[in-house]
């Protein structure tokens, strides 16, 4: 089967901007219900993420503002063939596949604002979460570190006899660590069935990729390990879905891992305190049109007649979604700081707690 070509280097993107799901079979393409619910998905990610900057903006997010924008296709793709029971491994800028996979702004939201009610407690940020029913494991900041973890929950899975596949991520950037090396070249050895997806977002903080990697694309670098590796255009989920999907049968009828590129554009800077001058004002305008929402906006108008009404409709429920998650969220306690222990040792002693006229202001 054809799938869309993306040429190496794809800093800046073709001028020419193809329909979503361009060269797939007709039964890769889903159904009107599926594709409005993955258009659903996209926007959802994509309204959370403007919402975690205007909160960042006001000053309720204190710390840093990761967002994805750019990349919705490509979190909101990765999750959605995988089976319940498959495990996730993303890092921080896949909030597409955490709301594929079960969480809702609301446990979004209340992270990013430390509420005591969040899976944290407030003692961690952005999208360090975890999620048991939805098989997420929840990342570490230490770019690199978590491949090795993917590898190790597919090989415990495999041992504990079930057909358990994985789909980890990576930036651009962290591919030049050494857990890059070790994870692939383990997971290739051992045929596990993880499906290594690189965001390729043309950064890494403001690293190119032209000082980062000297091979034409980063998926060349499969073949070294002894598996199949693709360029995808990571801008269109379709593309990234029907992806994952051949990777993770792959994995699952003991083939072995895939590396998947999926390139895309950081559309903000790396985080929000970061004014990302450092990016050609030009290159931000070729992505423009590369928006993986307003694409898969087109393809559903332009392939299942969805109306501008009912899109309308679409949109506003997402935004109220995102409204009742905010006030919620902000109605909720931030922790007080004698807690700040409670959950990191298995026993907590009395003479932990601070004596009140101690707290230099802060109260319990
Ligand atoms: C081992 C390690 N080194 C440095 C950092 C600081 N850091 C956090 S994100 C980042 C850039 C990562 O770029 P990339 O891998 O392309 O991912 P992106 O941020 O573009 O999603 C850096 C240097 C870190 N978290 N861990
Ligand atoms: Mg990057």
């Amino acid at each position: 089967m054809t799938v869309s070509a993306f040429p190496a280097h794809p800093s800046p993107p073709p001028a020419d901007v193809p329909p979503v799901g361009h060269g797939l079979a007709d039964d890769a393409h889903p159904d009107a219900a599926v594709a409005k619910a993955m258009y659903r998905a996209l926007l959802l990610t994509r309204r959370v993420d403007e919402r975690a900057v205007a909160l960042y903006r006001e000053g309720a997010i204190i710390g840093g503002c990761y967002t994805g924008i750019g990349n919705e296709a490509t979190s909101v793709g990765m999750a959605w063939p995988m089976a319940q029971d498959d495990v996730l491994v993303p890092t921080q800028r896949d909030l597409g596949a955490h709301l594929v996979r079960g969480h809702g702004p609301l446990e979004v939201l209340r992270q990013y604002m430390k509420r005591d009610t969040s899976q944290t407690r407030g003692r961690d940020s952005g999208l360090h979460l975890g999620r048991e029913g939805g098989n997420i494991v929840g990342m570490v900041s230490h770019l690199g570190h978590m491949l090795g973890v993917a590898t190790g929950v597919a090989l415990a899975e495999r041992q504990l006899g079930r057909p358990t596949a994985v789909v980890t991520t990576i930036g651009d950037g962290a591919t030049s660590l050494g857990d890059f090396h070790e994870a692939l070249n383990f997971a290739a050895v051992q045929r596990l069935p993880v499906v290594f997806v690189i965001v390729n977002n043309q950064y890494a903080y403001s690293t190119p990729p032209s000082l980062q990697y000297a091979v034409p694309k980063l998926a060349d670098r499969g073949a070294a390990y002894g598996m199949p590796g693709h360029l995808v255009d990571g801008t269109d989920v379709l593309a990234v879905v029907h992806r994952v999907r051949e990777a993770l049968d792959r994995g699952r009828a003991g083939d072995g891992p895939t590396l998947l590129e999926c390139a895309t554009m950081r559309m903000r800077g790396h985080s929000e305190h970061d004014d990302f001058r450092y990016v050609p004002a030009s290159l931000i305008e070729a992505w423009q049109p590369w928006d993986p929402v307003t694409r898969m906006k087109g393809y559903l108008r332009a392939r299942h007649d969805e109306t501008v009404a009912s899109l309308s409709e679409l949109e506003a429920a997402v935004a109220e979604e995102i409204d009742a998650a905010e006030a919620q969220a902000k109605a909720e306690p931030t922790p007080v700081p004698n807690s700040a222990k409670e959950g990191v040792f298995r026993r907590w002693h009395p003479e932990w707690t601070v004596p009140a006229d101690q707290l230099g202001g802060w109260s319990e």
